[in-house]
């Protein structure tokens, strides 16, 4: 039997409809779906994996035990028994931080799995939280909650009305965005020059969306921060005490105008590596746009500067009057609202109510930076990491200093894996306990609904049967809650039994429905008879509704950050080591690859290899390189073997290699990604760097010297 159905891709923020036919319970194929009101058809090359993951035969599909090198299948009711009574039994003895928890991305993909994987966390009571966040938009998080006071408050670019558009540090031609729910990137910025706007990028690359710039400038990275702090004291002096800002709901100017004294254009403009007049040129041409807005990305927010370059960004869209304006930065009205849901949880982005054992880092929303995960597990003492639960996470190859994790999780006493696959992370795990996976369980984008570019409801219910014998993510964590609070023992044990009871009964879709009808925009039943999607309208500016400061005003020069701008003026006098024997290392990203998970589909990695060393034929030639020779980068924390690529799209002193490979540790169950490996740009990046301000990870920006492999023979063909 064959029939079309209508659902969501869940692989990246942008959350494409799709229709997709199905043959006997299994995809025969997938198209974009020119009916959903906001991807209207686009999708990329990565959707047609979607087949590829549901129908892996290395997929997990049963719990899995581990006993020495070998796998056992187990029943699910021993499973989950025997990993509740090891974690019960590691905090009773050893305390409740004795066992972590890190979060992967995809969570971000299943609306069920984000409200009920609250509740186990809650279960387990521990301090140890790891997300992905904190290498990804920790830095943005917590400018949000500096700004306007709720980290849920995330301004969008309107990118389909505006007359000005700054890229920094993103390259959403090939990302389809982050933090921003835009699908068909290429078509909506083709269009917006075909308009008659500005498409401006700044990059150490020359990247696939600055090919479709007006202008493109290279910057050195980590600098943002300085370019953008001269660009906003230009628009500053320029502008008059009834300045556009002033419009806003605004606090703290004058000191913003004082702390930004230092930065003059031609202060910064050696360490940036763009000129004075052209910096006076971006910013008062910004300034003067009928409308326009800035946005960032990678590139600036997992940095030396991440959190003081995020918030600059939005100072930069305020002073100039464009935020919470058609053509500006604005806020989404998503059918459910997360500013309302994060007040209603306590999840608006609170910090600092506890540090980690070892010291150095501030809890932000209940989670501790992943830069200080090695470090905690390695480190002997009370409270000491022996446990590690991973939920669709694969730190061993996202984590800086992957060997460095990958040697720690081997040392624990317990690692269990909630995933799809025996990968680099999950190997060293004592139990594997698998869930379903994308098509497998219904669909709402709970939070790219809430950075969507126009407002859309969208609703898919499943439309494949799970495999027999893995469990929904949601169903998981229950589960596990249930059978921990009972272990434990504890006063909540009994509430946690009719907590389950109840929320098993009612499942995440009845959660989903009261949400939407809390929100008052779109009723569950109304979405159940669209399959393709409900339009909501064009943003609408709703500042006043999104302000979660005691003030109800937009803290614009909050201290934690302007505190910051000495660091970023000491930033200054390093000198730019562009000639010296230091690169620069920052990451990229590829159509047809997902962060660390999708390499086990054939179609994605055949063809032209990727996981190469971009850089500038200059800084080649002085090191006596050539393309495609293999060459060895060498870090303060390890080194790898890659094969070169030259190309002027790289800016002299900066090198490029994408993160996610790295397939061919022992124990991994991955056989296509295994024959095509790649090398882990995080074997090299320091977990010890980060942003002091908010604890992110620097990926981009880490010191390597690069010079010839032992064996430099360039291969007769790729791979
Ligand atoms: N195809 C594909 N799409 C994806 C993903 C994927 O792996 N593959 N991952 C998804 C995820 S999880 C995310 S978070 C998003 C990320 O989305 P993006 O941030 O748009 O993706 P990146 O390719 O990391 O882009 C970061 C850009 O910053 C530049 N850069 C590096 N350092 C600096 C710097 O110091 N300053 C400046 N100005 N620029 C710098 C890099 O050259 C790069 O072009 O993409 C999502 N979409
Ligand atoms: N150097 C460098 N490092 C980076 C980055 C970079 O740009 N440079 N980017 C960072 C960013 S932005 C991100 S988001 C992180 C990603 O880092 P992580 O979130 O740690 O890892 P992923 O590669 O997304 O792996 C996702 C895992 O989830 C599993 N999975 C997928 N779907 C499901 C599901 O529905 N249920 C369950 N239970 N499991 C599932 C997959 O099998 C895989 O093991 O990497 C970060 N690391
Ligand atoms: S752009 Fe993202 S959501 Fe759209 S099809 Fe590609 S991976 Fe899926
Ligand atoms: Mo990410």
């Amino acid at each position: 039997m064959q029939e079309t159905r209508y659902a969501i891709c869940p692989l990246c923020d942008a959350s494409c409809g799709i229709s997709v036919r199905v043959e006997a319970g299994r995809i025969a194929q997938v198209r974009g779906d020119p009916a959903d009101p906001l991807s209207q058809g686009h999708v990329c090359p990565k959707v047609a994996a979607l087949a590829d993951i549901h129908d892996d035969p290395d997929r997990v599909r049963q719990p899995l035990r581990r006993v020495g090198d070998a796998w056992h299948e187990v029943r699910w009711d021993e499973a989950l028994d025997a990993v509740a009574a090891s974690i019960a039994d590691l905090q009773r003895r050893h305390g409740r931080d004795a066992v972590a928890l890190y979060v992967g991305n995809p969570i971000g993909h299943s609306y069920s799995a984000l409200l009920f994987g609250l509740l186990f966390q809650a279960s387990l009571g521990t301090r140890n939280l790891y997300t992905a966040n904190s290498v990804d938009s920790l830095a943005r998080l917590f400018a949000s909650v500096e700004l306007y006071g709720n980290q849920a408050a995330i301004p969008v670019p309107d990118l389909d009305r505006t007359g000005y558009l700054l890229v920094i540090g993103a390259n959403p031609v090939v990302s389809n965005g982050g933090t921003i729910c835009a699908p068909g990137m290429k078509r909506r910025l083709t269009e917006l020059r075909d308009r008659g706007a500005k498409l401006v990028v700044v990059d150490p690359r020359r990247t696939e969306t600055a090919l479709l710039a007006s202008e493109h400038h290279f910057i050195r990275p980590g600098t943002d921060a300085l370019l953008l702090a001269a660009m906003i004291r230009t628009i500053l002096d320029g502008q008059s005490a009834r300045s556009p800002a002033t419009a806003l709901p605004v606090q703290g100017i004058e000191t913003l105008r004082t702390a930004l004294k230092p930065f003059t254009p031609s202060a910064v403009s050696g360490a940036v590596g763009i000129t004075a007049e052209t910096i006076v040129r971006l910013a008062t041409e910004f300034a003067g746009a009928l409308s326009a807005c800035a946005y960032g990305r990678m590139g600036t927010t997992v940095q030396e500067f991440g959190a003081t370059t995020t918030w600059l960004i939005d100072v930069l869209n305020i002073v100039t009057g464009n935020l919470d304006r058609p053509g500006g930065a604005m806020f989404a009205s998503p059918a459910v609202d997360l500013g309302r849901l994060a007040r209603a949880l306590g999840q608006i982005g609170r910090r600092g109510r506890w540090r980690n054992r070892l010291g150095g880092f501030d809890e932000f929303n209940g989670e501790i930076p992943v830069a200080a995960l090695a470090d905690e597990m390695e480190t002997p003492g009370r409270g000491q990491i022996r446990g590690l639960l991973t939920y669709a996470g694969n730190p061993v190859l996202s984590l800086p200093n992957g060997t460095r994790i990958d040697r720690a999780l081997g040392k624990l006493d317990l690692v269990v894996s909630m995933d799809l696959y025996v990968n680099e992370t999950s190997r060293h795990a004592h139990w594997i306990l698998p869930t379903s996976f994308g098509l497998e369980h219904d669909q709402y984008p709970l939070l790219f609904h809430a950075l969507g570019v126009r407002n859309t409801a969208h609703y898919a219910p499943a439309i494949l049967a799970k495999p027999p014998g893995v469990l929904h993510d949601w169903e998981l964590f229950l589960e596990l809650a249930a059978r921990l609070s009972m272990r434990k023992g504890l006063p909540a044990g009994a509430w946690g039994r009719l907590l389950r009871a109840t929320l098993s009964r009612l499942g995440p879709t009845r959660v989903l429905a009261l949400l939407l009808r809390m929100g008052g925009a779109v009723r569950l039943a109304d979405l159940e008879r669209a399959p393709h999607g409900v339009d909501l309208g064009p943003l609408e500016p709703r500042l006043r509704a999104i302000l979660d400061t005691p003030e109800r005003c937009i803290r614009l020069a909050p201290p934690a950050l302007v505190d910051d701008l000495h660091r970023l003026r000491n930033r200054l006098s390093r000198a730019p080591n562009q000639h010296g024997d230091t690169l620069s290392l920052i990451g990229r990203r590829h159509l047809r690859s997902n962060n660390s998970w999708m390499h086990n589909s054939l179609r994605l990695v055949r063809g032209r290899e990727s996981c190469t060393l971009l850089m500038h034929p200059d800084d080649a030639g002085r090191r006596g390189l050539a393309d495609g020779q293999k060459v060895v980068i060498s870090s303060a924390v390890g080194r790898i073997e890659a094969r070169l690529e030259l190309s002027d799209e790289m800016m002299p002193g900066v090198v490029s290699l994408p993160h996610g490979w790295g397939h061919d540790r022992p124990g991994a169950r991955l056989s296509v990604a295994s024959a095509h490996p790649g090398v882990s740009v995080n074997d090299i990046v320091d977990d010890h760097g980060y942003d002091p301000v908010c604890g992110t990870s620097c990926l981009n920006g880490a010191p390597v010297s690069v010079r010839a492999a032992e064996s430099a023979a360039p291969p007769a063909e790729a791979w």
